[in-house]
């Protein structure tokens, strides 16, 4: 499968919906010019990452999330891309008709039918107002936990999954598909390279996004598209470095800017199959009744 992952440049407040679809449209024509079938957009593609800002009035709230899939202003992106022919990947702000919040991603087929709904489960940052920051991480504050698990399903021949940004740096998101057989990861993020708590891990932000998704690729034997919201978003720089892993761990393209840009890479199914009878061959060598710590706590409980 070619898969495309279209890693957007920042998205200021201001910015109307309109013109961000329109960004939207345009990495989509060059997917298609570049012979890929499934275009992957990152977490909140659609407006700037708002939970950097400590929000009362519950208006301002609701106007960064969608109430309907597509909507008058997505239609567009879902009428392109079936007139291409093309799957995407949509990271948005989804609040349903009673009044839950979520972060979520939507998979469209070439028919322009929602065929698999991710709600991120990971949730980082805070829920409280904390002043002593430069910018605020209130996703615990805006979003209910995701409440669908990992779900996977059969897409053009591969078996496909989703997680969304911070969901990418714990072993359990990628364990769970990886169950499920998992070939393809589409994952979104948006990520400030600036961690308020632990300024001095601020240079390593590079390192441990390709770390954990090239990890999570090769101990399930799975491809990981990670696309980005990248560049200078309301004073906040957010990392770019989209990738597209192998199963093997190797990065087999990288976007090389910080703004809108679409990196291709040929996706080949059997190389997943050749980690998953081999090295991960879950069947033969996983020993889940040593991993029942792993679901019953939470926390560490180092001894006494
Ligand atoms: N969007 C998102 O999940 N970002 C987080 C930032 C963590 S710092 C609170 C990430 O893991 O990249």
């Amino acid at each position: 499968m070619i898969v495309a992952a279209a890693q957007l440049g920042p998205i200021q407040r201001a910015d109307r919906r309109a013109d961000v679809v329109k960004r939207l449209l345009a990495l989509l024509h060059e997917a298609k010019a570049r012979g890929a079938e499934l275009v992957v957009f990152p977490e909140l593609a659609l407006t700037t990452f708002f939970p950097r800002w400590w929000m009362e009035d519950q208006a301002e709230i609701d106007a960064f999330f969608e109430t309907e899939m597509p909507g008058p202003e997505t239609k567009p992106l879902f009428d392109e891309a079936r007139r291409l022919g093309l799957g995407f990947c949509l990271g948005y702000a989804e609040k349903t008709a009673d009044g839950h919040r979520y972060n979520t991603s939507l998979l469209v087929d070439a028919s322009g039918r929602g065929v698999l709904k991710y709600r991120k489960i990971h949730l980082p940052g805070h829920a409280e107002h904390e002043p002593w920051r430069p910018f605020q991480h209130l996703e615990k504050r805006y979003f209910e936990v995701g409440d669908l698990g990992w779900p996977v399903t059969r897409y053009s021949g591969a078996v496909v999954g989703m997680c969304i940004c911070n969901d990418r740096r714990w072993p359990e998101t990628y364990r769970v598909m990886g169950l499920q057989g998992v070939e393809l990861v589409l994952l979104g993020y948006n990520t400030p390279i600036h961690h308020p708590p632990a300024p001095e891990q601020d240079h390593l932000a590079g390192f441990h996004n390709h770390l954990s998704m090239q990890a999570g690729a090769y101990q399930n034997a799975t491809w990981v598209v990670g696309v980005a919201k990248a560049g200078r978003e309301e004073g906040c720089d957010l990392l770019g470095q989209s990738a597209i892993v192998a199963p093997s761990g190797e990065i087999v393209a990288m976007a090389s800017t910080v703004g809108d840009e679409l990196i291709v890479a040929r996706c080949d199914l059997e190389r997943c199959r050749g980690y998953k009878e081999t090295m991960f061959n879950f069947a033969k060598h996983r020993r889940p009744e040593h991993y029942r710590l792993i679901v019953e706590r939470t926390g560490a409980i180092p001894p006494a």
